[in-house]
């Protein structure tokens, strides 16, 4: 498609303004077509930045530059009208002055590039919780990933419209070619100091230089879906959450609905795929990262994932692990620094098998398994990814594209705690589930700059790098959210915490056996749950849960009592070092939590 063919009056006018600042050679508008998406990888195998992967029909492999590996949370920024709206989680830039540093490096930045103009939904096409964004981008890893991980083409612009209104999301690679040169098969992008992932919450707009990578590049996905998305959520009364979407299905036909927030790398796309080992339970995926939710007519949350694929990360992913997402990448899919072997297939430390003799590593380089070298360098990044289109998961749920959303029965928040937080417990209230979603943490586990060991690093509702307004105020709009329904229609809500552990090591074993605690959950929705009240919550009776093949009674017992101390510690920490953060933004209602909770420990 070419320009001509915008009708939007808005957007075709920002096209022109960015084409103008950017000088590319060439504007296509994307249609969406499989065409166009084959004729992207074609680009990039004939540049040679993708390497064909013959073993898994229509997949690539793409080898980024060792700068560009990773969301650059310290290149991040919320440019907000004032430094209190960002909040003190977030990295504030006077937006006057950020859009002129930015301004300056677009000047010319897409010379010998095409500009690609990304009409994109979040969420089903027409459905009325999605939201339209625009992505202009000179990089077509870019605009295939983008393919997958949303829905792109003309039906977004029939439903935009002449008049209708989309988020804009600029983004460049930040390396424009001189004449008659190429990128050489090299992965183009601009130095760290150069990289801006910047974000305009009060005129909605996104604009990011310098990454080709992931969350920095792909703009509907943390950018779009969650940073702007939780300030127009703020703003309409509804929730973006950095959450997965579960269907869980009793042995009787029953189906709950459940989300779920954890930190990244907690395994979210693990547990949203998971494979029960309660016979007859059946759990099935609508989403692995995002949730966004409205209140139906009928008072209750109804939730969609934005989203039309998965980009998860490929180390730890194997059959054991998780079939579904294994499966799920047999074909179709753009792997980004993970391993080749010689066979014309791809791998991963944690894939479950030993490489098949020699490989080429992330860099390209030759490699070779030093068995028992715990210091060699691991042949696929830490943080290499699949991005698979959604529809090829086996788990997938019938209802993951329903418009309407999926009703939402319950919300769990989890982190990794080795120590204090049980397997499971439930909120008492609304107000008290708010609570929990704002102390989600993880524990520092090795010497990590300068974080003592065992102290806690809070990630509120795992939203920390993802909220795009002050943290107090979004705590305050979880409160809010709380009084526009009632208790027996709003979500029950659970803290997990699959990671405890006994003399060093996890006491649980995870995986499909998080469907025990699910059951437990699912229970509680029906008002069937076996459960004790306790000074932390509803909590699991001892016999309320099976204990897994090498747990024992005792060990199980362990992890679903109350750590008194524990919690007193817990308690003592949130007040001095992560509440005080929020100063007068902290809601009374978290602060009364705190002290109601501390008050039931204590008799
Ligand atoms: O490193 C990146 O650019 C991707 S980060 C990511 C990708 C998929 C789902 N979640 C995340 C995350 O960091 O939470
Ligand atoms: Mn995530």
């Amino acid at each position: 498609m070419n320009l001509t063919e915008l009708t939007n009056a808005k957007l075709r006018a920002w096209v022109e303004d960015v084409a103008a600042m950017t000088r590319p050679d060439s504007i296509e508008v994307c249609d969406g077509s499989q065409a166009e998406y084959d004729r992207m990888i074609q680009i990039m195998v004939d540049e040679g930045l993708a390497k064909p992967v013959p073993k898994r029909p229509g997949s690539v492999l793409f080898r980024s530059d060792p700068s560009d590996v990773a969301r650059v949370e310290n290149r991040t920024f919320i440019a907000s009208a004032t430094r209190e709206a960002a909040g003190p989680t977030n990295n504030w830039m006077d937006p006057t002055e950020l859009k002129q540093i930015l301004r300056g490096l677009f000047a010319g930045c897409m010379r010998g590039r095409t500009l690609y103009v990304i009409p994109f939904s979040m969420g089903p096409v027409g459905s009325p919780i999605a939201k339209i964004g625009v992505e202009i981008s000179d990089s077509p890893y870019v605009v295939a990933n983008m393919h997958i991980m949303t829905r792109v083409g003309v039906k977004v612009l029939e439903v935009l419209g002449p008049e209708g209104e989309f988020v804009p999301c600029l983004h460049s690679v930040g390396k424009p070619l001189a004449p008659g040169e190429s990128d050489g098969g090299l992965w183009p992008c601009a130095s760290l100091d150069k990289k801006y992932i910047a974000h305009f919450p009060e005129t909605r707009e996104i604009w990011s230089y310098g990454s080709g990578y992931g969350g920095n590049a792909l703009l509907g996905k943390k950018c779009l879906a969650l940073r702007i998305a939780s300030v127009q959520a703020r703003d309409e009364g509804w929730m973006a959450e950095h959450m997965l979407i579960l269907k869980i299905t009793d042995p009787e036909g029953v189906v709950k609905f459940m989300a779920g927030a954890f930190p990244s790398a907690c395994g979210k796309t693990n547990l949203a795929m998971l494979v029960p080992t309660i016979p007859g339970w059946k759990v099935e995926t609508i989403g692995d990262d995002i949730a966004w939710m409205k209140f139906g007519k009928d008072g209750r949350l109804y939730a969609i994932n934005p989203e039309a694929g998965f980009f998860g990360v490929a180390p730890g992913t194997s059959l054991e692990s998780n079939p579904n997402a294994m499966n799920s990448i047999d074909r179709n899919t753009l792997f980004t620094n993970v391993a080749l072997t010689k066979d014309g297939d791809v791998w991963w430390e944690g894939i479950g098998y030993d490489p098949p003799g020699e490989l080429i590593d992330w860099r390209g380089n030759p490699w070779v398994q030093e068995k028992g070298n715990k210091h060699q360098k691991p042949a696929a990044h830490p943080n290499a990814r699949f991005a698979a289109p959604a529809h090829q998961c086996p788990a997938v749920a019938d209802e993951w594209e329903d418009p309407a959303g999926v009703p939402i029965d319950a919300i769990l928040f989890g982190g990794r705690r080795p120590s204090t937080i049980p397997l499971v417990h439930e909120a008492r209230t609304w107000n008290h589930g708010v609570f929990l979603g704002s102390i989600v943490g993880s524990e520092i586990t090795a010497a990590a700059l300068d974080l003592k060991v065992g102290s806690v690093r809070r990630d509120p509702f795992a939203m920390l790098p993802f909220c795009g307004y002050n943290m107090g105020d979004y705590f305050q709009h979880w409160i809010d959210i709380g009084q526009r329904s009632t208790a027996d229609k709003l979500p029950k809500i659970f803290m997990v915490n699959w990671f405890r552990k006994e003399n060093g090591k996890y006491a649980w074993p995870g995986y499909g056996d998080n469907s025990r605690v699910l059951r437990w959950i699912f229970e509680a929705c029906q008002g069937k749950a076996k459960s004790v009240d306790t000074a932390i919550g509803l909590m699991p009776t001892p016999d309320a849960i099976d204990a897994p093949e090498g747990v024992s009674t005792q060990t199980l017992a362990a992890i679903l009592s109350v750590d008194k101390e524990g919690w007193l510690r817990e308690i003592a920490d949130i007040r001095a070092h992560h509440y005080v953060r929020f100063g007068d933004k902290l809601p009374k209602e978290l602060l009364s939590q705190l002290d109601e909770l501390e008050s039931r420990l204590k008799v």
